[in-house]
């Protein structure tokens, strides 16, 4: 097949799906075009089979607001001609899915079929911006194929905007083979230098991770257990999350180490995995996390009970209760046998259920069905 792939660049869980995808699918012989307006941060270097078009914008002083929209629709349309697209697969309802549907109408194409994918962000917090509403509605509707990377998100789709539609789900994944603990570990001994424990969390530090919680439980599990903990990720929120690592005295014991491009690198050092997040579709560095061999707490909201088993390859508790994931933290770094289980039962689940080789055939599968629909 012939396949666009539109999605953000940046570092975050739907580029790193969108970007992994399109090498999975490449790998498998067909051709992959990425449109965006920048190179995805994983496929900088060259892959067989993979192309990617960067989308330009030009701005006039008329124009407040630049209309990428429009600019990607319209390289969507030229990528299509060119090379005879079969499928546009656009990741995120805004506005890839409006570019797409807006490229199919111009080309009068009813060969050309549109595949949206929602991860989250699009239906939970910007579904929920009233300006954005109906036109997420009308792309989940007018698309020939929708999927959802959790059954969560496909349950709220549907429910927030009254779909009626089939929404296919189509999990999260992760090559297990390269994440995995047998690669590359990391250095512990560069970050714990005394054998303490290290804790991890990775985000894009947006509010809605609560990286400060992460903070404040490493403060808590500090007081009982000598712990370093790593922060992966840049964003809005970094500055607080300094100022409370000063607040509370914890300045020697974190490290704050920016974005990463591959994250398993680090997960090879880490002892367990933080993710508190007041919202997530599914939490694909919980995913990553588990696939190395790292046993997760996070919170038990949204697509992370599906990725996460409670109790079984991390622990789940309510968002904001920072105590009761210290103890439970305390509790799996204090006992090795326990702490063994868990991550050999996260790398097991994460290999069972979410390995790109499983996940990979259902997109292209997925493809084929809606190929074939006339
Ligand atoms: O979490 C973010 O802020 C980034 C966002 C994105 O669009 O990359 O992540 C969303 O998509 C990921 C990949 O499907 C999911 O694993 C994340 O859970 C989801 N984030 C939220 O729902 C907050």
């Amino acid at each position: 097949m012939k396949i666009g792939i539109t999605c953000y660049p940046t570092h975050g869980g739907s580029g790193v799906i969108a970007s992994e995808l399109a090498l999975g699918l490449a790998e498998r012989g067909h051709e992959v075009h990425i449109i965006s307006y920048a190179t995805p941060f994983r496929l900088r270097s060259f892959h067989q089979n993979v192309f990617v078009h960067e989308v330009q914008v030009a701005t006039y002083p008329l124009f407040k607001f630049p209309p990428y929209a429009l600019g990607l629709a319209t390289k969507l349309v030229e990528v299509t001609e060119e090379y005879g697209l079969d499928i546009i697969h656009a990741h995120y309802a805004v506005p890839h899915a409006a570019s797409a549907y807006l490229a199919k109408k111009i080309l009068r194409s009813d060969k050309l079929k549109i595949v949206t994918t929602l991860h989250g962000t699009d239906i939970t917090l910007v579904g929920a911006d009233k300006s954005f509403y109906r036109v997420i509605k009308f792309n989940i509707e007018e698309s020939d194929g929708v999927t959802a990377v959790s059954n969560y998100l496909k349950d709220r789709t549907i429910s927030e905007f009254g779909i009626g539609r089939e929404i296919r789900v189509i999990f999260n994944f992760v090559d297990t083979n390269r994440c995995n603990p047998c690669n590359e570990p990391c250095s512990r001994m560069h970050f714990a230098p005394n054998n303490e424990k290290i804790l991890m969390h990775a985000s894009n530090f947006r509010p809605v991770k609560r990286v400060s919680d992460v903070v404040r439980m490493f403060g808590k599990v500090k007081e009982k257990m000598p712990g370093k903990l790593l922060l992966v990720g840049e964003g809005p929120e970094r500055l607080f999350v300094q100022q409370i690592v000063k607040e509370l005295g914890l300045s020697k014991d974190v490290h704050f180490l920016g974005e990463q491009d591959y994250i398993e690198k680090l997960l090879g050092c880490a002892d367990l995995f933080i993710l508190p997040s007041e919202q997530e579709s599914f939490g694909l560095v919980a995913l990553e996390a588990q696939s190395c061999g790292v046993p997760v707490i996070a919170t038990n909201i949204g697509g992370i009970p599906e990725a996460v088993a409670d109790g079984k390859t991390g622990y789940l508790l309510p968002v904001g209760d920072v105590t009761a994931m210290a103890q439970k933290a305390l509790e799996l770094l204090s006992d090795g046998k326990l702490c063994h289980q868990f991550q050999k039962r996260a790398r097991k689940r994460a290999t069972q259920l979410f390995d790109s080789k499983l996940i990979i055939p259902e997109y292209e599968s997925y493809y084929m069905e809606i190929l074939s629909k006339s």
